[in-house]
């Protein structure tokens, strides 16, 4: 057994170095409770993570049928037995004592417990009343990325096939609505082209907005690895701070928040420019190569170095990389989706890989990433803006076959439109046009943009609101019936990564009190509304998560995302499988898109696609004159201005996203100790010139303002671009703790962000807004709560002092970084 070490402070652990083409070394990360051994475990129950979209695949280790610690799997194909921080220590959570045990129902005001069954009638009660009176336009359902398959596919069919609302949404809107979007935009359909195989054998990897070494952790751990060893890629990072992606990278670009389509424009116009383009393959795969040409007249890398405000010489190196590298691997995250021209942005880096015919074959694959654990779900099982197994909501023949698998008669799916994006459902319930939000495993009292109207909407007195978590959020602080869930480790289902490897997690321990699965409330409501298919038979034909499991099989037979050669047996045991897996490909399909073979035949595609700037759908007359033989498409893009630019009164551009040590709304990483302790209050990053200029230090109290509100946080002065500030979004009220924050709505991010959002995949704009900062009190020897291990470390010559696990991790920590070689 190697040193322990502290995965706090060393959140990417020990390097296995390794070479292109050679397979990466496996390393077992493991952390067990209480000094504990694992001889002592009593059992260990097979399972993944769930605090990112890695899929990293563990092992749960249960002790008196208790959770007393994780091990990642060596077996399997993602994390070969690693494990990042999060889910190292993430797990405590659900020991929490304040998990919520009993339902919760509002009276005169006040929540109080109740029983299952009051608690149920009274939500599908209000369900039935609302489709009298009001029909099923007053119901909407908002749920996330954080469930599993099996209960997103019974809430889609009980949504869309029982009550036919087009209501239905995930917090997916706000995380992967653009990667769905630009897959669909370039190859007419979702599902990853790349695989995370594709690190071992790249000799370039770029990263678009992504800033993998925090939210990947294990994933980055590879890309180390591999620039650790033999023959390294090189990285190029297009980011605004200086994230430790950015530390490793061959040529770092820094933009202006923004101005991502300026800069892939400009990349792509150099491209064309020494023809680094594989014009055998475009000739055969793709179409719309001319339109492009035409569009990139203009947009030289010397107006991208100025708008984009880089160096020109980066611009010209970074082109050229990518331009004459033989392997190239791309991903694309947040910086880009939840930035200004997100769809428009994201899809010229699939058009990269397009003009340089870098799809389908080890070492060149495009990873437009998910970010939560079971995002991709989302969108398959048809529980967010999207139909069932990439199923075309503008395709007659694919609502018929969905109706047919349903056993409904296909006019009761609506399909008139598309289905309603989760900002379109909130401004319909502050219109009072819905009267009814089912809210799944997600938290927008705090995750969504410009906090004080998402209050006022979602207390408003004709709104019936339904919250299912494990936790009494901000949102289930405002609802009307709380419905306490068990989670990962108290329930069985599966979830998929985002290179489509299906991993299986099975239940370690029963939930606290009497918290029931999603699946089981879900399956308890569609039996109380009465729901029945055309021959009168229950809608909803499963009660367990297994049968779910088999009828979503049957659902996606045939379609991209086809599962039918999965079973929970064959997931049990050895490593998780990447879909399509059949009968054709039983072990599962590591790259799609080989041979320039793409799923984009009008009759087959999941989605015509939207016109970049206006959203408009493209009509199936058009996409069958745009692309009737079924090749890529590349959709060529003009750069727009940002929407909220710096002025003399905002004269900042503010960024938000994430650290390390937590998770979103930090409901669960907030109580691990060693994650909360890592980074325990919110913080504010600016770069040294602006604060030389503010004559701000390290520490001081900031408030950050925008036209729709403040937030107060410790000022941590970064290698951060000037003129930008960055809020990380962790924070809220749940735990708010006086201090610095008297108001107390002056801690989350999103009390500052704008109601905007892309106009082809609907993302929220989360990256770009403009805001003034304020010294409202002098730092007094306090430095800001901020990691020094991550994208806020400190500029040099700051003494802070360094993030750890606490200063006994070393001595009490059961950590074991086993390296196990192969
Ligand atoms: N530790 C941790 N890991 C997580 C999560 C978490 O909460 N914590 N959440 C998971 C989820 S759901 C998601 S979606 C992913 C998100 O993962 P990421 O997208 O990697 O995370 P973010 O911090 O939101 O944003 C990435 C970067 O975008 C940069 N950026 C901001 N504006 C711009 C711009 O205009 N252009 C460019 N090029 N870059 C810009 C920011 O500086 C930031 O470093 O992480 C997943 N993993
Ligand atoms: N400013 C800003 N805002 C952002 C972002 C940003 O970068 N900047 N990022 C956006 C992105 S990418 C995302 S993904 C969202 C995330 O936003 P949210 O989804 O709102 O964040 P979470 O804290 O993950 O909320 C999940 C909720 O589900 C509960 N939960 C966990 N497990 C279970 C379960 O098994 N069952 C049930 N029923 N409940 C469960 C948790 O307790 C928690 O309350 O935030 C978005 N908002
Ligand atoms: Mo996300």
């Amino acid at each position: 057994m190697a040193p322990h070490i502290d995965r706090i402070a060393q959140p990417w652990g020990t390097r296995t170095p390794y070479g292109p083409g050679t397979h990466w070394p496996v390393r077992v990360d493991s952390h067990l409770e209480g000094g504990l051994d694992p001889a002592g475990v009593d059992r260990w129950v097979q399972s993944a993570s769930i605090l990112h979209s890695n899929g990293d695949a563990l092992d749960i280790a249960v002790k008196d049928d208790r959770i007393v610690g994780v091990r990642g799997r060596a077996v399997d194909r993602v994390n070969h037995g690693r494990l990042g921080p999060k889910d190292l220590y993430g797990w405590q959570a659900n020991h929490s004592p304040d998990r919520l045990t009993t339902p919760l129902i509002r009276r005169d005001g006040e929540l109080v417990e109740t029983d299952w069954d009051t608690a149920m009638a009274a939500v599908a009660d209000r369900t039935k009343e609302l489709l009298a009176e009001r029909g099923p336009s007053s119901i909407a359902f908002y749920t996330s990325g954080q469930l599993f398959l099996e209960e997103y596919y019974t809430l889609g069919l009980i949504a869309h096939g029982g009550i036919g609302t087009s209501h239905v949404d995930g917090n997916t809107r706000l995380c992967t609505a653009t990667a769905a979007a630009a897959l669909k935009e370039s190859f007419a359909s979702d599902g990853q082209p790349g695989s995370y195989t594709d690190i071992d054998h790249a000799d370039v990897i770029a990263l678009y907005g992504h800033n993998m070494a925090e939210t990947q952790t294990v994933l980055w751990t590879r890309v180390l690895d591999r620039l650790a060893g033999p023959n390294p890629p090189a990285v190029i990072c297009v980011d605004p701070r200086p994230t430790p992606v950015a530390q490793h990278a061959r040529v770092h670009l820094a933009p202006r928040p923004g101005t991502n389509v300026m800069l892939m424009n400009a990349l792509l116009h150099e491209m064309l420019e020494h023809d680094w383009v594989d014009h055998e393959y475009v000739d055969a795969h793709a179409v719309g190569f001319e339109e492009l040409t035409k569009m990139l007249d203009g947009y030289s890398v010397e107006r991208a170095a100025q708008v984009c405000d880089v160096p020109v010489e980066d611009l010209r190196e970074a082109a050229r990389l990518i331009g004459t590298s033989e392997r190239l691997m791309s991903t694309v995250l947040q910086g880009f989706y939840q930035s200004h021209q997100a769809t428009a942005a994201a899809v010229q880096v699939n058009n990269i890989h397009i003009l340089r015919g870098m799809l389908g074959r080890p070492g060149c694959g495009i990873l437009q990433m998910n970010g939560q654990p079971t995002a991709q779900n989302t969108r398959e099982a048809g529980a967010d803006g999207d139909l069932p197994a990439f199923r075309n909501w503008s395709n007659d023949a694919h609502i018929e076959d969905l109706a047919r698998v349903w056993n409904i008669d296909p006019m009761d799916i609506p399909h008139y439109t598309a289905p309603t994006h989760a900002m379109q459902i909130m401004r319909y319930i502050e219109d009072g046009s819905i009267r009814f939000l089912y809210v799944t495993a997600t938290n927008p009292a705090v995750s969504m943009p410009e906090l004080g109207r998402m209050r006022s909407i979602l207390s408003q007195e004709r709104l019936f609101l339904v919250v299912q978590d494990i936790f009494l959020s901000e949102t289930a602080e405002l609802a009307d019936v709380v419905l306490p869930a068990a989670t990962w480790g108290e329930k069985t289902g599966t979830f998929t990564n985002v290179d489509r490897t299906v991993h299986l997690s099975d239940k370690a321990v029963d939930p606290p009190g009497e918290a029931r699965s999603d699946l089981d409330i879900l399956v308890d409501y569609a039996r109380r509304l009465d729901l029945r298919d055309k021959d009168g038979a229950p809608l909803v034909k499963w009660t367990t998560p297994e049968e779910a499991f088999e009828g979503w099989k049957e659902c996606s037979r045939g379609r991209p995302c086809d599962y039918s050669g999965l079973t929970y047996d064959k997931l049990r045991g050895g490593s998780g499988i990447q879909w399509p897996c059949n009968d054709e490909h039983p072990d599962g399909t590591e790259r799609i898109y080989a041979d320039g073979q793409f799923w984009s035949d009008p009759s087959y595609c999941e989605s015509y696609g939207r016109d970049m700037v206006t959203g408009a759908p493209v009509s199936p007359t058009e996409y069958k004159a745009l692309n009737p033989e079924g090749k890529a498409v590349i959709k060529a893009a003009e750069y727009l201005p940002p929407h909220e630019l710096p002025s003399e009164d905002f004269p900042f551009q503010l960024i938000t996203g994430r650290t390390l040590y937590h998770f979103h709304t930090r409901t669960k990483t907030a109580r691990a100790p060693q994650l909360q302790a890592a980074a325990p209050e919110v913080w504010v990053e600016a770069s040294a010139d602006d604060a030389r200029a503010q004559g701000w230090v390290e520490g001081d109290v900031l408030e950050i303002t925008t036209p729709r509100g403040g937030v107060t946080a410790r000022l941590r002065i970064t290698g951060i671009r000037a003129g930008v500030l960055f809020l990380p979004f962790h924070y809220g009220y749940w735990d708010t703790p006086g201090g610095d924050h008297p108001d107390d709505h002056g801690r989350a991010a999103n009390e500052l962000t704008l109601t905007d959002w892309d106009p082809a995949s609907k993302q929220p704009i989360f990256k770009t807004a403009a805001a003034a900062a304020t010294r409202v009190r002098a730092a007094d020897g306090k430095q800001a709560p901020a990691p020094t291990t991550t994208a806020s470390r400190p500029v040099d010559g700051a003494s802070v002092p360094p993030t750890t696990g606490g200063p006994d991790a070393l001595a009490d920590e059961e950590l074991q970084d086993e390296e196990v070689g192969r």
